[in-house]
């Protein structure tokens, strides 16, 4: 079965499927394994140097022709080594987050890349829409990560509506009901995170994925809205830290202190008490490690019975 959309078309790949590109966790494993299922792979460079990041991109390359993209953090320091690096590689596609990547829109387009950053507002979208890049991905809150301020149910539709280009919805979708929403919202595909960390070949340490399979619905809580950098993470040793920290005072750079390496303590050594967990808030509907295949073919399966099942409550 394919489900053809705006996406597909524009990304030449089966599934309106993007993977999330979480630093540590979105590795070349996971990314090749995505886009081999059909939807879109995703390194994440997260603030990884460029010669990590290049051995990521060669083992997609080794495992597929099909396209993928690299995500680039815009808060890393390496941020322009890993642009070199991706028009180097010719990556067909670049994802970015956490900050406004309009001054580097004009090199990816003379590199012929296509460009999807992360927005988490209309007024974003509309201004880099005007510098010309391909789509959007509009997130919500409750995506996990470092997060913007509004949901994915009010947020999709008035970026649908305020732009032209397509908008991929991320934050909250996890399965075919989630598709078939944010296709219902106006979107042309979906961003998923939380759910492709529990898959078999993610290389999360099984702790990680563990503590998203055990986590309820308000375990994926908010720290560092005091830093102006707010992480959706599960909760634990470090979030109850963090948030003594910040009703305490403590100043911002100590905070941001305090929370550095945490995320590979947590992804890598398997420390989900000490380490930073992120996590969506649809972790708590995650229950099995599945492989990538399975997930992506479930999810457009249920996407037709989901539709399926709509289409029958219209009557006359
Ligand atoms: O980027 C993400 N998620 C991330 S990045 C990350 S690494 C990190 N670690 C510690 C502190 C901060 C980051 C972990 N998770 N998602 C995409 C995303 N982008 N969410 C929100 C945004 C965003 C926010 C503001 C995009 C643009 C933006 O622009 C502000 C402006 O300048 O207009």
């Amino acid at each position: 079965m394919k489900l053809t959309t705006k996406i597909t078309d524009l990304l030449n790949i089966d599934a309106p499927i993007l993977q999330g590109g979480m630093a540590w966790v979105a590795t070349g494993e996971l990314a090749a394994a995505v886009s081999i299922a059909g939807g879109l792979g995703i390194i994440g460079a997260g603030h990884a140097p460029a010669h990590i990041i290049k051995n990521e991109i060669k083992k997609v390359k080794n495992k597929t022709s099909k396209p993928f993209a690299v995500n680039i953090m815009l808060l890393s320091e390496h941020v322009e080594e890993i642009i070199d690096l991706v028009i180097k590689e010719k990556v067909p596609v670049v994802t970015t987050g956490a900050g406004n990547p309009g001054k580097y829109i004009k090199k990816f387009k003379k590199a012929n890349i296509k460009i999807i950053p992360v927005v988490p507002s209309v007024s974003l979208a509309r201004r880099i829409e005007r510098l010309g890049v391909d789509a959007v991905i509009a997130e919500g809150t409750e995506a996990g990560g470092h997060i913007g301020e509004l949901t994915t149910m009010s947020l999709i539709p008035q970026i649908v509506d305020a732009i032209e280009i397509p908008v991929i919805a991320a934050g909250g979708i996890a399965d075919g009901r989630g598709l078939v929403a944010a296709l219902a919202l106006g979107a042309e595909g979906v961003q998923i995170g939380t759910r492709f960390v529990c898959s078999t070949e993610c290389i999360a340490d099984e702790n990680y994925k563990n503590a998203i399979i055990n986590a309820g619905d308000r375990d994926a809580i908010v720290t560092g809205r005091i830093t102006g950098h707010p992480v959706r993470n599960l909760k634990n040793h470090l979030t109850r830290q963090l948030d003594k920290m910040e009703k305490k005072g403590v100043n911002k750079k100590e905070i941001e202190q305090y929370g550095t390496g945490k995320l590979r303590l947590a992804v890598i050594e398997g420390d989900v008490e000490n380490g930073s967990v992120m996590a969506g808030q649809i972790a708590g509907h995650i229950s099995d490690i599945k492989p990538v295949k399975e997930i992506i073919d479930k999810i457009i399966t249920d996407t037709k019975i989901s539709f399926d099942k709509l289409g029958g409550i219209i009557n006359g």
